[in-house]
C-alpha cells in the first residue's frame, strides 16, 4: 500500500518541496491540473504553472494568479498552493466552483522568482532579498532587478531607482528579466482569455489597483474599485482583519513598471495586487501559525474578483 504524507500547507517551504508538490497535484488531479513551463530563471530554472480546469472541448477564459515575484514575501507561494488545494478540493461539491472550473482554467505561478526565492532560503543573512539575482550591467558590482518594476508599464518613470543596488533597480529595458520576459509572453500572446490577473505580495494588507503612475486612471477605475471594495469586505468576513483598497499613488506611493499595471494595459479588465498580511509587526517574516488564518481571508477576497469576472 502507498502511504502518503498530507502537504503541510501550514509551513513554509523550500523550492524542491515546491516543485515535487506541484507535481504530485497533477498525479492527484490528472484529469484537471497540468504543469505548463513558459520560462527559464537568470540560474536557467524552469518557471511553471498549474493550469487547472475541467477538459468542456469548449474555447475557456482564464483567470491568472502568481505568487513570489519577491522572494523575501514567503506568505505569497503559501497563498498559491492553499488557492490551488481549496479549489481542487471544492468544484467537487460547490457548484458555483464547479462551474467556473467548466468555464475558465486557472493559471497558478506559486514561485515566480525561483532563483530569488532559493536565496532566501540559504542563510538569515539573505532572508530579506527581493530582487531576482540576474548580475547587474557591467559598471555595477550588485545583483537582482526589481522584478515589479520590470514590466513595460511606463517603465524607469516612478518609484524606481537606476543604483543596481537599490531594491527598486527596474532592469536596463523593460523585460529585460527572463521572469519578467516569462509572464509578458506568456500572458501577452493570450491576452484576450484572460479575465483576471492577480498578483500576490506582502505584505501591508491592501488591494492594488491600477495605475501605480500618478498620471494615469484606468478606463474602469470604478469598476477596479468597487471589485476591491468587495474583496476586502470578503477578507474582512473571515477574520475582521482590515484590507485597504486603491491605487498604490493614493494608498502609499507611486510605482511604475509593475506586472499589474502592464496586465491592465494589455487590456486584461480586472488587475489587481494583493498586499498580504501584516502591517508590519512580522513584516516579511510572518509566522507560521498565521499562514492559515491569512490564506483563508485572502482566499475569500480572491474568489470574490474571480466570481465577478466569471459572472460578468
Ligand atoms: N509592494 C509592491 C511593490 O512592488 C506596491 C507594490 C507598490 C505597494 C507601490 C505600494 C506602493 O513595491 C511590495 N510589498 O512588494
Ligand atoms: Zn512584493
Amino acid at each position: 500500500t502507498i502511504e502518503r504524507v498530507q502537504y503541510d500547507h501550514y509551513k513554509y517551504h523550500p523550492l524542491t518541496e515546491i516543485t515535487s508538490w506541484m507535481e504530485q497535484m497533477v498525479k492527484d488531479h490528472p484529469d484537471v491540473v497540468t504543469v505548463v513551463k513558459y520560462g527559464k530563471t537568470y540560474e536557467s530554472r524552469d518557471i511553471s504553472l498549474l493550469k487547472i480546469g475541467l477538459n468542456t472541448g469548449k474555447e475557456k477564459k482564464a483567470i491568472w494568479m502568481d505568487c513570489g515575484i519577491h522572494a523575501r514575501e514567503w506568505i505569497a507561494p503559501a497563498f498559491c498552493q492553499y488557492f490551488v488545494r481549496e479549489i481542487l478540493q471544492t468544484y467537487k461539491t460547490d457548484a458555483k466552483m464547479e462551474e467556473m472550473m467548466k468555464n475558465v482554467d486557472f493559471y497558478v505561478t506559486p514561485v515566480l522568482n525561483m532563483d530569488g526565492y532559493i536565496y532566501t532560503w540559504e542563510n538569515e543573512t539573505t532572508r530579506l532579498w527581493r530582487k531576482n539575482r540576474s548580475p547587474g550591467p557591467e559598471d555595477c558590482a550588485c545583483y537582482g532587478t526589481d522584478l515589479n518594476r520590470n514590466f513595460d508599464a511606463n517603465w524607469g518613470t516612478v518609484g524606481v531607482s537606476f543604483n543596481c543596488c537599490s531594491n527598486t533597480y527596474p532592469g536596463t529595458k523593460p523585460a529585460s528579466e527572463p521572469e519578467a520576459k516569462a509572464v509578458t509572453e506568456f500572458v501577452g500572446s493570450r491576452k484576450d482569455i484572460f479575465l483576471c490577473f492577480l498578483t500576490i505580495h506582502s505584505y501591508g494588507q491592501l488591494i492594488l489597483v491600477p495605475y501605480g503612475h500618478p498620471n494615469y486612471t484606468a478606463p474602469n477605475y470604478d469598476e477596479l474599485m468597487m471589485v476591491g471594495k468587495g474583496a476586502a469586505e470578503a477578507v474582512w468576513k473571515v477574520h475582521g482583519m482590515n484590507y485597504t483598497v486603491g491605487a498604490s499613488p493614493d494608498v502609499l506611493y507611486a510605482n511604475s513598471g509593475s506586472s499589474r499595471d502592464w496586465a491592465r494595459m494589455q487590456g486584461i479588465p480586472l488587475s489587481f495586487t494583493f498586499e498580504l498580511r501584516d502591517n508590519g509587526t512580522y513584516g516579511f517574516k510572518l509566522p507560521e501559525d498565521q499562514i492559515q488564518p491569512t490564506c483563508e481571508e485572502a482566499y475569500s477576497g480572491a474568489l470574490h474578483i474571480i466570481t465577478y469576472a466569471h459572472d460578468k
